[in-house]
């Protein structure tokens, strides 16, 4: 049987359906076994987060015996690290599990601050009935960075309420719905200030690290809702912070920052016209469920050489089809 070695960083997965399959190794993430595991295994499950261990611990990982990692987040940036880069294993994601709820939480931000939802419950606390002009979704512009699996669940969301919505894509590739239009990453500055959103669901790669910076911040329109999603490195949360107080924005929500969690003294905590949210987005009730129900098939497909799901290309640093086996 192959020895899988679970390293629960967060929360603890179910593994008990996996030991029919597999001898199955559970330990924490600063288990003084964690080195010694890792030599022995032929696959590796990090759970919920990413520890610092497991880079420090990687020599052991023997090059010839562990064929297979794969990671509980979507993204697998943390995970990519110089020596697991480099090494042969193939690495495998979460991607697409996320993907409804990640879209339904952009679309709960850009409407409670078009209809100005915190503004509401800022006045409800202090009793005051005040009417004001909100604004309309339908018949907007919205701009996808990142049109991989949950920029395309993003967008279709949008496009089914009334919002032409574009993309931003690495690799150019031919324009399907729900995008009117997909450009590249070196025309970001050039388009932003064409739309009434900006929705930010891009990776973390070397490519995509300060995509959204101050050029791209300062292009964008007056009034214009930004939504990070994706991670926080991509955007340039200054450049943003700066453009907000200048009342340059109509609201900023970043559920992803450039330090999790977001440090006690960050100005953002303070800031009205931000929404502070702790990397929830795709969190809906049975998500950890819909995790390891992946894991559990991707599991059995490692044990009978079948192909993995959601293989990640090391290189530019998410997953990408078609599958291939370990
Ligand atoms: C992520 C996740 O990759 O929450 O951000 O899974």
């Amino acid at each position: 049987m192959p020895r899988i070695l679970v390293v629960p960083v967060g929360s603890v997965p179910d593994v008990a359906p996996l030991r029919a399959l597999a001898d199955v190794e559970v330990l924490a993430p600063d288990d003084p076994g964690l080195t010694g595991a890792l030599g022995r295994a032929d696959g590796l499950v990090v759970w919920d987060g990413m520890h610092p261990a497991l880079e420090r611990g990687w020599t052991a990982a023997d090059p010839r015996r562990l064929r297979w990692v794969h990671t509980s987040s979507a993204g697998p940036d943390r995970l990519l690290f110089p020596a697991l880069r480099d090494h042969p294993c193939v690495l495998t994601c979460s991607r697409g599990v996320l993907d409804t709820d990640i879209a339904e939480y952009v679309l709960a931000s850009v409407l409670a601050v078009l209809k100005d939802l915190p503004g509401t419950v800022r006045r409800q606390a202090g009793h005051r009935w005040e009417h004001r002009t909100t604004r309309s979704l339908a018949g907007t512009r919205a701009l996808v960075v990142g049109a991989g699996s949950i920029g395309t669940r993003v967008g279709q969301v949008f496009a089914a309420l009334g919002v032409a919505v574009d993309g931003v894509v690495r690799t150019p590739r031919p324009t399907t719905a729900p995008f009117g239009r997909l450009v590249g990453p070196g025309d970001l500055a050039h388009v932003a200030g064409d739309y009434d959103h900006l929705l930010v669901t891009a990776p973390l790669s070397e490519a995509t690290r300060g995509l959204v910076d101050a050029r791209v911040v300062d292009a964008l329109r007056p009034g214009a809702v930004v939504v990070n999603v994706g991670r926080g490195p991509v955007v340039d949360e200054d450049a943003l912070l700066r453009a907000l107080r200048a009342g340059r924005l109509g609201g900023v929500v970043l559920d992803v920052w450039a330090r999790e969690p977001l440090p006690a003294d960050s100005p953002w905590w303070d800031e009205p016209g931000a929404v502070v949210s702790p990397h929830l987005a795709g969190d809906a009730a049975g998500f950890r469920e819909r995790l390891e129900a992946l894991l559990h098939e991707q599991v059995r497909r490692f044990v009978t050489r079948a192909e993995l799901l959601h293989v990640v290309d090391k290189e530019h640093g998410y997953a990408i089809t078609p599958t291939v086996s370990a």
